[in-house]
């Protein structure tokens, strides 16, 4: 405690004193497994928490008082007025201060958290569209300088939203100066990286690990002639993971982590978490160690800088998923992120329409457990990445038969095939049998591109609106992902760009299309009907307390195409994934939140409809 005060005075040290009081247990418990049996884990952790202490000396005034408020609010991101947007600085707004001329058209959709894509400085030549950091400390250059992302934070801020920065912590670029100092030999920086001599301990993990991208990255390790090794990269060859069995790896990226926040980033996309700790003889996914490094670090954001959230991207099955927010164990439990993101959800939604039937959505929904205090999920239809068939796994296989083939031929049906009206590709699979995920932009995915005629535009129209509208109900934090509210439609060009023409998640990396945002408020166009069919939806979750992220959900019986989503007594999504008209039994009168319209006793849904009800 006297290392984490001594940088403070006044009352920001009674005030760190108060947070420490609260989450020394959890942190120095964790840190303590994690790292305990070190002969300097006392001096390692007082000077991790004298470093903590000096973040803190440092939170600038506006800042701290955000902190205040939301430590007086826990709650306030649960709000069904919160809204996110998702986007790449370059394709919003060219660059950081163009996406600060963006905020206007933010502020029309009701957003309240901007999630912008890896801006930080990234490898120099391929980098994973910026997954692959080289410093944590400078905007890449391309899209202005540290002060534009500063002055950025703070227009948002004052537009009350929220700015999320992706934090990728399971690994650095290869030409990131600890990687650098690793190569010219640096002993301590080697083992800020997994690095082994010969390749029998990567065969050994082999044996067990999965692939993220078989295609262009087959294999977790790289052999570097500088390092005299093979080197754990999980993702693109030059994507070094991170050793967090070294304490010195946690203490950097914590540190790290911090600084990022006193510029006012807001909330925490912490990339790929569910690849924090390798484990020989298991897929080295969702390790218990990998929970007690995060518990460990929201225990530090607590003290640091508690207005910031932290959110989970672990694609992961859906039993895997709720321990990200944290865990009731016997020791009282531990916080871990505020927010996940609901995968399963997502492509389940996606599967629900491929086949015409709510199985899969309806398993995933049972399998979702209440939120834990002051969390919650992450809803959405679309994001950069693929939509990865692998986490639904057990659920595609509760009603037997083949699970794999099942979610394979969800696939093809996004490819194109199986008579779909898709337009989309495969990711990553050379076996025609494997499911691995689907690419392509949500319009185009859902018939718009291939549509011949006014039916089917308008059936595209509504599917897109059915998916959307799942997502703004189900009681999440909402994600919109940019050119989606316009219907944008898939990008082709990335096929002739070299470095990204194996990548095929770059068909949904669009940049926003001036056109079709100046036909928003046009009926007669397709980003004209999308954007006005989402901006009535989104009126109305405003306005419906039943649709806040924690208020109680219920999935009522209904047949297999439909989706009948309760929230509360008084209010039901109805979703019919079918190319078929369904019918719907209701208990008592009820009135269409969008149009006003009455039923009772029963409503039919039109193919691929979505109906918001509340009770008349
Ligand atoms: C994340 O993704 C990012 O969202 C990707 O854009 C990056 O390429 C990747 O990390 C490396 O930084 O496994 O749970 O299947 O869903 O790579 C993390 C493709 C991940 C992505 C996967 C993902």
């Amino acid at each position: 405690m006297q290392a984490l005060l001594a940088p403070l005075s006044g009352g920001l040290r009674e005030t760190a004193a108060r947070r420490y009081a609260v989450q020394h247990a959890v942190l120095h418990q964790r840190l303590f497994s994690l790292y305990g049996q070190r002969p300097d884990f006392p001096q390692w952790y007082a000077v991790l928490l004298g470093a903590v202490g000096g973040l803190l000396a440092r939170r600038p005034i506006a800042l701290q008082a955000q902190d205040a408020r939301r430590e007086a609010d826990p709650d306030w991101f649960l709000d069904q007025r919160m809204l996110g947007y998702c986007s790449y600085v370059d394709r919003f707004g060219g660059s950081l201060q163009g996406v600060a001329h963006r905020i206007p058209y933010l502020e029309e959709l009701g957003v309240r958290y901007l999630h912008l894509l890896p801006f930080l400085r990234p490898r120099s030549g391929e980098n994973d569209g910026g997954f692959a950091v080289a410093s944590f400390d400078d905007v890449d250059p391309k899209l202005g300088e540290n002060g534009d992302l500063d002055r950025l934070a703070d227009k948002l801020r004052q537009a009350g939203i929220s700015l999320c920065s992706d934090f990728i912590l399971n690994h650095v670029a290869d030409d990131h100066a600890w990687a650098q100092a690793a190569k010219a030999g640096d002993p301590a920086m080697r083992d800020y990286f997994i690095v082994y001599p010969d390749r029998t301990m990567p065969d050994r993990h082999e044996a067990t690990l999965g692939q993220v991208f078989p295609q262009v990255a087959p294999g977790n390790f790289t052999y570097v002639e500088a390092m005299g090794g093979w080197v754990w990269t999980t993702f693109y060859p030059y994507q070094w993971d991170l050793n967090y069995a070294n304490p010195a790896v946690f203490a950097e990226m914590a540190q790290a982590l911090l600084r990022l926040a006193n510029r006012g980033i807001d909330v925490f996309r912490l990339d790929s978490t569910a690849f924090l700790w390798k484990r020989e003889g298991t897929n080295s996914m969702n390790q218990p160690e990998a929970h007690l490094l995060l518990q460990a670090l929201r225990a530090i954001v607590a003290i640091a800088a508690p207005g910031v959230l932290l959110k989970a991207e672990a694609i992961v099955p859906t039993r895997e998923l709720p321990a990200y927010l944290g865990n009731q164990g016997s020791d009282g439990g531990a916080a871990e992120c505020h927010i996940a993101y609901h995968s399963s959800l997502m492509a389940a939604g996606w599967g629900a329409l491929a086949e015409q039937d709510a199985a899969l959505l309806k398993a995933v929904i049972a399998r979702t457990p209440d939120l834990p205090p002051a969390a919650s999920w992450l809803s959405y239809v679309r994001c950069h990445d693929d939509i990865g068939w692998n986490v639904l796994r057990s659920e595609a296989a509760e009603e037997g038969g083949d699970a794999a083939a099942r979610l394979a031929k969800i696939a093809r049906f996004y490819t194109g095939a199986e008579g779909s009206y898709a337009a989309g590709a495969s990711f990553q699979s050379s076996d025609p049998n494997a499911a691995h995920g689907s690419n392509g932009a949500t319009a185009s995915l859902l018939g718009l591109q291939s549509a011949g005629n006014e039916v089917e535009r308008d059936a595209a129209l509504r599917r897109n609106l059915l998916l959307h509208g799942l997502a703004l109900a189900f009681g999440a934090l909402p994600v919109l992902y940019m050119g989606d509210e316009l219907a944008q439609l898939n990008d082709n060009s990335y096929l002739q760009r070299p470095q990204h023409a194996m990548d095929s998640r770059w068909l949904q990396r669009p940049y926003l299309d001036d056109v079709a945002l100046l036909q928003r408020d046009d009926a007669g166009t397709d980003a004209g009907r999308m954007f006005m069919g989402l901006r009535a939806l989104l009126g109305a979750r405003r306005r419906l307390p039943a649709l806040a992220a924690g208020a109680p959900r219920t999935v009522l019986p209904s047949a297999p195409a439909l989706l009948a989503l309760a929230r509360g007594d008084d209010f039901i999504c109805l979703c019919n994934f079918s190319a078929r008209a369904q019918t719907q039994a209701l208990d008592g009168a009820w009135s269409d939140c969008l149009t006003g319209q009455a039923f009772s006793g029963e409503v039919v849904l039109e193919p691929y409809a979505l109906l918001w009800l509340e009770r008349a």
